[in-house]
């Protein structure tokens, strides 16, 4: 019997979701056969001046230029993510393409709209299964909101939009998404509701052929 490849899980969300916080606990319980991989990653020389974008609103760049950054750091990450699933670890992605689309778009730049947005990520893997954290009261009273370039409301409800617009028109191409209503419930309440989501992915029997987005 030929060996099953690992599932690609992506969790998605607004600022402050608590998608980090879902994302090592699904890690964690997911045990050996499994890897946490973050997005951006701030621990390259890309992902460093990302970490300056974000953290320094004196730092400038143009809106493209940071927009294909963010691209470029899960291209860094692209050919450790399908070695790891074609061996047969899954890998738990915090944030990926569709936070990259969301929050470039919502800054409605000339041109730079949600298929430009995209294209840059067109050739990465595919995920089996997204889940979109909601809170549906205001993120914004969490601890460390506010501290980085994006955390501000009025942005945060164009990302909003720009998340449910996103999925909406991509229908075919963008594989399950499932929406996860966060509001009110404990990190373990939402924890649980993770697992559960995600085990009947674990068990789907798939072939070992990689889609890409
Ligand atoms: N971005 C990102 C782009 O513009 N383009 C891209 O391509 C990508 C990948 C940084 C920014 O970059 C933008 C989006 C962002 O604006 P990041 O590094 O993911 O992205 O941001 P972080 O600051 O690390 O993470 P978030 O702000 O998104 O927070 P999380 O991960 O959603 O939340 P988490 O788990 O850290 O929790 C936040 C707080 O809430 C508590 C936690 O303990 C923590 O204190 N919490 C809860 N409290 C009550 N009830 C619950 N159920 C809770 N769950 C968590
Ligand atoms: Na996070």
């Amino acid at each position: 019997m030929t060996k099953q490849r690992g599932k690609l899980i992506l969790i998605e969300g607004l600022d402050r979701t608590g998608k980090s916080t879902q994302c090592s606990l699904l890690a964690e319980r997911l045990g050996e056969r499994a890897h946490l991989i973050k997005f951006p990653d701030r621990t390259t020389g890309i992902g460093a001046l990302i970490n300056t974008y974000l953290t320094d609103e004196a730092f400038a760049l143009p809106d493209e230029s940071i927009h294909l950054l963010f691209s470029a750091n899960r291209w860094e990450q692209h050919a450790a993510i399908e070695g790891m699933l074609l061996a047969g670890q899954h890998v738990v992605l915090d944030r990926y393409v569709y936070s990259g689309v969301a929050y470039s778009a919502a800054k409605h730049v000339p041109g730079m709209d949600r298929e430009w947005c995209y294209a840059s990520d067109r050739g990465l893997v595919r995920p089996d299964v997204t889940l979109f954290l909601v809170n549906q009261e205001s993120n914004d009273t969490r601890s460390g909101f506010g501290e980085e370039r994006y955390e501000k409301a009025a942005f945060q409800e164009r990302v909003r939009s720009e998340f449910h617009a996103l999925f909406e028109t991509l229908g075919p191409r963008c594989d399950e998404v499932v929406t996860v209503d966060v509001t009110g419930r404990s990190i373990q309440q939402v924890q649980q509701q993770v697992w559960d989501l995600v085990q009947p992915v674990l068990d789907e029997p798939i072939d070992s052929t990689l889609s890409t987005l």
